[in-house]
């Protein structure tokens, strides 16, 4: 966050201003109720209406991180055979991709940081389609506020409101660096939210759902992370 940013969050009229931001912008985010909420509906509100569609910053080839910081291991117990990603939900044609159909989408290019919960962070150019087109191709309804993503690991899932998911920078990728992607960042599909921070981009990406509501995914707070404490919304 940028200091101007931080600034504004904690005047008074930013505090005094939330009750409207929260409902004039996107209404309440999923996490907003117990401990944290006001102030995950504060940063929330306030990031949507200064930067509904601001660019994270993008980095030039001679920054990439050597070698990337890789915090996954590979998962044990995932099957990486004939990989499919589903995009199914408020979509007029459900949809069960092959990888190679994925692979043959039209790509995006950037050279982001992925920077994790934890205080470590690591830049890499990252490669696929953009999110939007895929929600395109599948016909996704104009009345979805949410899409929600999932891997095979029960407790990797999160979600974006839609305009986080049609953000030009929230790509579905399948490479790094130039070079498929590896297992321990998350092949051979992760999806890639660069405005937010890492537990946001979750690997091993296998299915895609189109929503007007979360509270039917885990425990309605609209991530694992979410129902762990950390915000459902954490815009860097
Ligand atoms: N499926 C899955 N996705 C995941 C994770 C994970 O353990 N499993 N870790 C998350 C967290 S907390 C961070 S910070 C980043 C780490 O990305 P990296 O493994 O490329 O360093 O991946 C996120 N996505
Ligand atoms: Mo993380």
């Amino acid at each position: 966050m940028n200091p101007s940013r931080r600034n504004f969050l904690f005047s008074g009229a930013a505090l005094a201003a939330t009750g409207a931001l929260a409902s004039q912008y996107a209404e309440l985010p999923p996490d907003a109720s117990g401990l944290w909420a006001p102030g995950h509906a504060l940063s929330y509100s306030a990031h949507r209406l200064l930067g509904r569609h601001a660019h994270a910053r993008e980095f030039s080839p001679s920054q990439i991180s050597r070698p990337p910081y890789a915090n996954g291991r590979v998962p044990k117990d995932i099957d990486f055979s004939n990989w499919q990603l589903s995009i199914e939900g408020m979509v007029a044609r459900p949809t069960v991709f092959p990888l190679a159909a994925i692979q043959k989408f039209p790509t995006s290019s950037q050279i982001t940081l992925l920077a994790c919960e934890e205080g470590w962070s690591y830049i890499a150019q990252w490669t696929g389609p953009r999110l939007a087109d895929l929600l395109e191709s599948v016909g996704a309804s104009p009345q979805a506020k949410y899409v929600a993503y999932f891997s095979p690991q029960p407790r990797w899932w999160d979600s974006v409101d839609i305009d986080e998911a049609r953000h030009p920078q929230t790509l579905v990728t399948h490479s790094m660096n130039g070079a498929p992607l590896l297992p321990g960042h998350g092949a051979p599909l992760r999806m890639r939210v660069p405005r937010q921070l890492g537990y946001k981009s979750v690997k091993f990406l296998n299915r895609i759902v189109v929503t007007d509501n979360l509270k039917s995914f885990g425990a309605g707070k609209g991530s694992f992370a979410a129902q762990r404490g950390y915000a459902w919304y954490n815009g860097i």
